[in-house]
């Protein structure tokens, strides 16, 4: 107490090993750090390296003592300098955050020191995110070499320059790289350390959803003699960042033959084709298992396509035909079947066909394939639009799943729209209601309805990725979608209106029946209105059917006990609208009223 008036404050010091996170914590007016029997703070193996004081003027200042001089904020400590609460230390190949302050004590113990953050230094983008002790490997593997870059625990902003803490390895660059760039930039006496900022201009891969400069794509060689690329294997073509073009602008191979497909620098994986000319939009449909995801995404595919014709003279066209080719599968087997047991969809399995193994933050992930589709219209003013759409299985939206192991479900952080469908066959409620129909679906017991769990669990994902505050709304459309309208569709006391006339989208007539449906649903399961309600401003309910009708239960042949629609019945209801209304709601391409 009083310390002040003795002229010398104390100062606290708390150092953080990012080896072994171990933290010591000393608290004098000088705080020696080092290996000399006068550090209160020890570093083994080496002499005494630098001091901290309580600055004359408030603030904390460092001294160096000894030879060698302590690496501070990226820069070798040769005179005193004062610091502001938090600063990097590196001690011969040893690093480790210091801490002054009680703000920057808990900025550290909230940090996640099993997960380094590798970004470039000056374009901000985020390359990897892996524990300290893989990045030199999984730089290697990737042929990064290191020059610019610079990586902080997760949680953090400030960090270490890669080749001060792993040397230049592997570097072909000569000294005058970014971090000489930053450093007579902003002069010495600043603050030099690598700071992670937001990147610029960034475009989300559609394969793995990691962001980069559009600059920074990669092409994929053609020529055989290039085939294997480090990271995907010897079976894939090798990726390159391109440094020479033919006259009309494509890429060159190494061996000189055109390379006009691009690759995502992160997961290296080819991007859809036109995906630089478009603006893509990702769809995201959430749902429980069984909720008719499938189902829906295979029907949508082909009304989607007829009404934009019809009713708006947009084409919808097929934009990765390979890629799509599952999608086109179901929907085929859907409409050209003549008897039921032709007609049913497997069930998605979690990393089954719809999904493909993809490398992410240095490890290999199972992600769903995107179907991408573009959709064009006669007037040239108005851009074309890509949208795309994954398959997931239900599982990947249950709470409990590992988000770092199992990411297949993390396009709802970068998707421009969420549809998330509501299964009242789930339902304990709508089944009470339902008592007597006959869908065979409403017949299976035991099953645990989550939905309002899976709801609640996408908006904590979404609002972790995007670091908001959980009270904080989402602004991107949610439509909240309550499936097999056929079976329900009499429990709606007030008739629907229809939502398309004269080639524009009735957004009067959505906002009418959402209001319906919306009130029907708080009647029966409030908790599903007040979720999605808190998730997104821009929140509106739908109903659809994608079979319009009930499917039948098998009774005998090879797929006797499955549940499977009845071709010639197959009727849908309404299933384009929350995709219209998504893309009024994200695009000027929808003509609206
Ligand atoms: N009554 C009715 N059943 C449907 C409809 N759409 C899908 N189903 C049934 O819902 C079940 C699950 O569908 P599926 O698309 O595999 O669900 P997913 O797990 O969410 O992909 C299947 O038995 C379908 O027959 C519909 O519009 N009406
Ligand atoms: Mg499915």
């Amino acid at each position: 107490m009083f310390g002040f008036l003795k002229g010398k404050r104390k100062v606290r010091v708390s150092m953080t090993d990012c080896a072994d996170r171990f933290t010591q914590t000393a608290e004098d007016e000088e705080v020696k750090i080092g290996g000399s029997a006068d550090c209160a703070i020890k570093v083994d193996g080496v002499p005494a390296c630098l001091s901290v004081k309580s600055a004359r003027d408030g603030g904390v200042e460092l001294v160096p003592i000894g030879d060698v001089p302590a690496i501070v904020n990226s820069s070798p400590l040769n005179s005193s300098l004062k610091v502001s609460d938090l600063f990097t230390l590196q001690i011969g190949d040893r690093i480790f955050y210091v801490a002054v302050s009680d703000a920057a004590r808990e900025k550290i113990s909230g940090a996640d020191f099993s997960k380094w953050t590798v970004f470039n230094v000056q374009t901000g983008r985020i390359e990897d995110e892996l524990p300290l002790e893989l990045i030199p490997v999984s730089m290697a593997k990737r042929g990064i070499t290191g020059e610019g870059m610079a990586m902080c625990p997760s949680g953090l902003e400030t960090g270490f320059f890669y080749s001060d803490v792993f040397g230049r390895k592997g570097s072909s660059g000569s000294e005058g790289g970014s971090k000489g760039a930053i450093r007579s930039a902003e002069g010495a006496a600043l603050n030099i350390s690598p700071v992670l900022s937001e990147s610029v201009a960034p475009v989300t891969c559609p394969l793995c959803w990691l962001k980069f400069d559009v600059g920074d794509a990669m092409n994929i060689a053609t020529h055989e003699s290039l085939r294997s690329d480090p990271v995907l294997g010897p079976n894939e073509m090798l990726r390159f960042l391109p440094v020479s073009f033919s006259p009309d602008g494509v890429a060159l191979d190494p061996a000189g033959m055109p390379a006009p497909d691009f690759a995502c620098p992160h997961c290296r994986k080819k991007l859809p084709s036109g995906f630089f000319d478009l603006d893509n939009k990702i769809f995201s449909i959430v749902g429980a298992p069984s909720s008719g995801k499938s189902y829906y995404l295979s029907v949508l595919t082909k009304q989607l396509q007829t009404s934009l014709y019809k009713n708006f003279g947009m084409t919808l066209k097929d934009l990765d035909p390979s890629g799509n080719m599952l999608l086109t599968q179901m929907r085929n087997r859907l409409f050209s079947a003549s008897k039921p047991e032709d007609a049913i969809l497997a069930k998605t399995a979690l990393e089954g066909a719809m999904y493909e193994r993809y490398p992410r933050f240095g490890k290999m992930v199972a992600l769903p394939k995107p179907m991408t589709y573009a959709i064009s219209s006669e007037d040239k003013s108005k851009k074309e639009v890509s949208i795309i759409f994954y398959d997931n299985a239900g599982e990947h939206f249950e709470p409990g799943l590992d988000l770092e192991e199992s990411p297949g479900a993390m396009h709802v952080a970068s998707s421009a729209a969420i549809f998330f469908l509501f299964d009242p066959a789930a339902n304990r409620n709508f089944k009470k209601l339902l008592e007597g129909n006959p869908d065979p679906q409403l017949l299976i017991d035991g099953r645990l309805d989550q939905q309002d769990t899976i709801l609640s669990e996408m908006e904590m994902r979404i609002k972790r990725i995007a670091g908001m505050d959980l009270s904080a709304k989402i602004d991107k459309p949610l439509a909240v979608i309550i499936g097999k309208y056929d079976i329900w569709k009499d429990l709606l006391k007030v008739p629907l209106k229809e939502t398309i006339s004269d080639g524009r989208l009735d957004l009067q007539a959505i906002d009418e029946n959402s209001r319906i449906i919306k009130d029907f649903l708080e009647d029966i399961d409030p908790s599903i209105v007040s979720a999605a309600q808190s998730i997104s401003s821009d929140t509106k309910f739908f109903a659809l059917s994608a079979l319009g009708h009930s499917p039948i239960k098998l009774t005998e042949g090879p797929s006797a006990g499955k549940i499977a629609p009845v071709p010639e019945k197959l009727n849908p209801m309404y299933v384009e609208i929350p995709t219209l209304w998504a893309l009024s709601r994200t695009t000027n391409l929808i003509p609206v009223r």
